[in-house]
């Protein structure tokens, strides 16, 4: 490793002793003693620092075979096949039996800056409490539960979500919206809140997002591990919770944790998931042992969610269940959704397992268990790494931007995705190859009950006292595509 990555390995033992703390009881737990001071020592005397690497694989189960052997999987470039990400000595030579196949990576995206645009889990918070007070008519701000240092009374973060809707909403259709189950991947807590601001700063002026706070049950939860997010934002490679769980004592490269997303309660423990507390993709003790997952699964089960997006990164990928098998879903909607998700986004879309294979993850688990229309976004390249200047986030959301109007455009009827569009430009209709198009007045209401309109006609000029209208179209197949929501005078 070059003497650049030295504040790097400055920062691992920084969290090695802050895991040691959690693990003995923290400051009131017994020290670190000899024997973790020894195991400390030789660890990093003996230079058995990770290197960064890309890797060519060869297919996903080659993928896979990588990940259960405890590298540390940052991304993938899935088209051209290499994975990048972080191996210790002992794999290394291992991967070097392919020598063509493996590069040591020295980038500028291997070292983790935390620029200070990102926010931390207190500024998070705050934007979020602003964000509900500014509008206490459509959104307010939900404990969803403690992260597990929490519950070990070490500290006192909370998992938070903000809920927008209007009226009751508990049997409308929902869309959750999540961002960082890995800490490192600090992009995530960003592009959820703008989601949130997207559509609490936009209800009553863009007519999608008013009809969306009319319509739907919306909930964003950007930041699902605040307590490995409190390590990334000192500028640590982390990405699990810090339940350390027993152990007296962890060197992994790592450290020891549980991976958020290989605890979900579907199929879990069945490959693509470790059973080292060491490693990257750690399961944990048991299906939804961990709080964290524990408070995503009960806001999952307590309403009819239509679709669940979670973002993480980096990949650029959109990616749908299963994770745990070849299978393909049974769910053509949900296919067809991601393929245009990846239109949107200029993502690869692709079903999970064909990436490789993970179990007891997010989206495999709200499909599975709840039939929630679920996605898992990978945000950003391997150029761009975990944390990216600040202000490339503006390129992030530009590109999820169109997916997350997407998910609340549809979520009342994901079907629609079959259907003509519909476009409103300065008022007037227009959807190619359509059969029918209908209108609905201030309410959405049953497809084909609507009243008919021709192409071209006019149905809102922006001025004048204005009310929610809903236009879609049927396709000469008899398919009604999703309603485009505008202002009528
Ligand atoms: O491995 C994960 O949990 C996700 N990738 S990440 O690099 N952000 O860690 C991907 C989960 C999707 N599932 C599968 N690829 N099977
Ligand atoms: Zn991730």
């Amino acid at each position: 490793m070059s003497q650049k990555s030295l504040p790097r390995l400055a920062a691992t033992i920084g969290v090695v002793a802050t895991l040691a703390g959690c693990a003995l009881g923290g400051p009131s737990g017994p020290a670190l003693g000899d024997r973790g001071v020894r195991v400390l020592e030789k660890a990093f005397s003996s230079g058995s620092r990770e290197a960064i690497v890309s890797y060519r694989y060869q297919s996903p189960a080659d993928l896979t075979r990588l990940v259960d052997a405890g590298m540390d999987v940052w991304g993938v470039d899935s088209d051209r096949r290499i994975a990048y990400g972080q191996v210790s000595p002992a794999q290394l030579t291992e991967l070097r039996r392919r020598p063509d196949a493996v590069q040591v990576e020295t980038g500028p995206q291997i070292y983790n800056s935390f620029d200070k645009g990102y926010h931390t889990y207190d500024t998070m918070l705050e934007d979020l409490t602003k964000l509900s007070a500014s509008r206490p008519d459509i959104c307010r701000l939900v404990d969803l539960g403690p992260t597990w240092e929490t519950t070990k009374g070490k500290a006192s973060r909370r998992i938070w979500g903000l809920h927008i809707s209007k009226g009751d909403a508990s049997a409308k259709p929902g869309v959750v919206y999540l961002g960082n189950h890995h800490a490192r991947e600090i992009v995530t807590p960003e592009i959820s809140l703008n989601v949130a601001h997207m559509i609490v700063d936009q209800e009553g002026k863009d007519p999608a997002m008013t009809a969306a706070v009319q319509d739907l049950d919306i909930w964003v939860v950007p930041m699902v591990n605040p307590d490995g997010h409190a390590l990334a934002a000192l500028g640590n490679d982390w990405r699990k919770n810090t339940n350390a769980g027993n152990l007296f004592f962890d060197v992994g490269p790592n450290g020891a944790g549980v991976d958020l997303n290989r605890n979900y309660a579907h199929h879990w423990g069945e490959g693509g998931a470790s059973t080292r507390p060491q490693d990257p993709t750690f399961r944990g003790a048991g299906p939804g042992s961990e709080p964290e997952t524990q408070a995503v699964m009960k806001l999952a089960s307590s309403r009819p969610f239509t679709f669940l997006m979670t973002y993480h990164s980096f990949s650029n990928l959109i990616l749908w269940p299963w994770g745990y098998t070849d299978e393909a879903p049974p769910s053509k909607e949900m296919i067809a959704v991601g393929q245009q998700l990846g239109k949107l986004s200029g993502y690869k879309p692709q079903q999970s397992k064909d990436l490789y294979r993970t179990s007891g993850d997010l989206t495999d688990w709200a499909f599975g268990a709840r039939g929630i229309l679920s996605y898992t976004t990978e945000i950003g390249s391997w150029g761009d790494g975990f944390d990216p200047p600040y202000r490339e986030v503006t390129r992030f959301w530009r590109e999820n931007e169109p997916g997350a109007r997407l998910l609340l455009q549809l979520a009342d009827r994901p079907a629609a995705i079959n259907g003509p569009e519909v476009r409103v430009e300065a008022g007037r209709i227009s959807a190619p190859g359509a059969r029918r198009i209908e209108v609905f007045r201030g309410r959405k209401g049953t497809p084909g009950k609507g009243q008919a309109l021709a192409e071209g006609s006019l149905v809102a000029t922006g001025r004048g006292p204005r009310q929610l209208v809903y236009v879609q179209a049927q396709g000469t197949d008899g398919q009604w595509g999703p309603s485009t929501a505008t202002w009528s005078d």
